[in-house]
């Protein structure tokens, strides 16, 4: 599915290029959050990527929170609803969904590589 995404990505970056526009696609990476769980837990992505975070369950509400950097937690997202962010420097964030940290140890890991 990512290699899936990353060719459709380049694709479009190539017609971007052809047409004279310097918009370069940039990619995205989806996270499910499915039984109180992310999915997966850890990636890896190159700098510049999306991560979408997709609330797959049938009723539960989840966050994204990167607990660690001192960042604000992000709005409840429910079933159907997403929650994107953009990571532009390489390094290691962990972050956990704060109304499930602790029932649910329920966490995941962003590695971003230059
Ligand atoms: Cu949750």
């Amino acid at each position: 599915m990512r290699t899936a995404a990353f060719v459709i990505a380049a694709l479009l970056a190539c017609g971007f290029l052809a047409s004279g526009n310097p918009l370069l696609a940039a990619e995205t990476v989806t996270v499910d959050v499915q039984k109180y769980k992310f999915v997966p837990p850890e990636i890896t992505v190159k700098a510049g990527t999306t991560v979408r975070w997709v609330n797959k369950e049938k009723r539960q509400y989840h966050s994204v929170w990167f607990k660690e950097s001192g960042e604000p937690e992000s709005e409840y997202f429910f079933p159907d609803e997403t929650f994107e962010r953009t990571f532009d420097t390489p390094g290691v964030y962990p972050y956990v969904c704060e109304p499930h940290e602790t029932d649910y140890d329920m966490k995941g890991v962003v590695r971003v590589v230059p």
